[in-house]
């Protein structure tokens, strides 16, 4: 599995990346049936060559005999039937483990309901040949949000701009889950520690590879707020990204402080 040209790519500071390999397109989905054969369309039509992993938490509403019907019709489609419903995180992080296992060189993260657009996947991808890890990202110029209130917007930016601050990460779209990993930076960023859920599982990820020295790129999307079905974000999810950050942050500095923790950077592979 290569990405067609099977050359070495080198972004700005000379650091060579190697070719891609085949995606893997993980949608997470609790109660989306009403979205899931547009989305999984979507992909389809805009990265053929890519492979999709719906990963359901037994949606009461048939999502997954739904995605078992799109799977049976296509086998660039498979699902990942998981109990119950355990949160974003752990689906992802089963994706996750579920592509490793497999020949996938590409492990992309996006919603189910639209908000992330498939059409803009193409760029995400060209992005991830001179990086190791590729934020679609709503705040930097040329990033929007469609059919937000400015209520939205605020947590949304606020919760960004205090994850960048008390985490010290150089990224304007920290919350974000429009992403495409390599294999290999999933593979350093030590997944069977991480515990965290909802906007604090994407803010985990992001601060990991930043920290594991990771070459991280952030490309502008525009985002559009769901149509139909309801969001599963509660306020238990934005309570838990604002205290683990917090304990993050002060952990950080305490290791800075004490010469401990924070400034460890390791070499990513490839980077000498
Ligand atoms: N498997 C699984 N998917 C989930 C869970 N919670 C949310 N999702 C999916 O994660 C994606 C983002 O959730 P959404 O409710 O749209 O969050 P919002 O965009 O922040 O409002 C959607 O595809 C959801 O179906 C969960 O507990 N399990
Ligand atoms: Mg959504």
């Amino acid at each position: 599995m290569n990405d067609g040209d099977g050359t070495l790519a080198a972004n700005a500071q000379g650091r060579q990346f190697g070719p891609l390999g085949t995606a893997l397109v993980i949608i997470p989905t609790y109660n989306e049936a009403e979205n899931i054969k547009s989305i999984v369309g979507r992909v389809r039509k805009a990265v053929p060559e890519a492979h999709v992993l719906i990963a359901d938490d037994n949606s009461p509403d048939g999502t997954g005999k739904l995605a078992d019907e799109l799977a049976a019709e296509d086998e660039h489609v498979q699902v990942l039937h998981r109990k119950g419903k355990e949160g974003l995180g752990a689906a992802y992080l089963a994706g996750f483990r579920w592509g490793l296992e497999r020949d996938y060189g590409v492990l992309v993260e996006m919603d189910a309901d639209g908000s992330h657009q498939p059409e803009e996947l193409p760029r995400l991808l060209t992005a991830l040949k001179g990086a190791d890890l590729v934020l679609g990202s709503r705040w930097v110029p040329g990033g929007r949000v469609v059919n937000w209130p400015k209520s939205r917007e605020f947590i949304s930016r606020g919760g960004s701009l205090y994850s960048r601050l008390a985490l010290d990460l150089p990224l304007r779209d920290i919350t974000g889950g429009y992403r495409a990993f390599r294999r290999e930076t999933l593979q350093g960023l030590g997944l069977d520690e991480v515990a965290s859920q909802g906007y604090c599982f994407q803010v985990d990820l992001a601060r990991r590879a930043v920290k594991a020295g990771f070459h991280v790129v952030e490309v502008p999307i525009t985002f559009v707020e769901r149509e139909l079905g309801d969001s599963k974000m509660s306020k238990d999810i934005l309570v838990e990204a604002l205290w683990r950050v917090t304990v993050w942050g002060a952990g950080e500095r305490v290791g800075k402080v004490t010469g401990r923790g924070g400034q460890a950077r390791r070499t990513p592979p490839g980077s000498d």
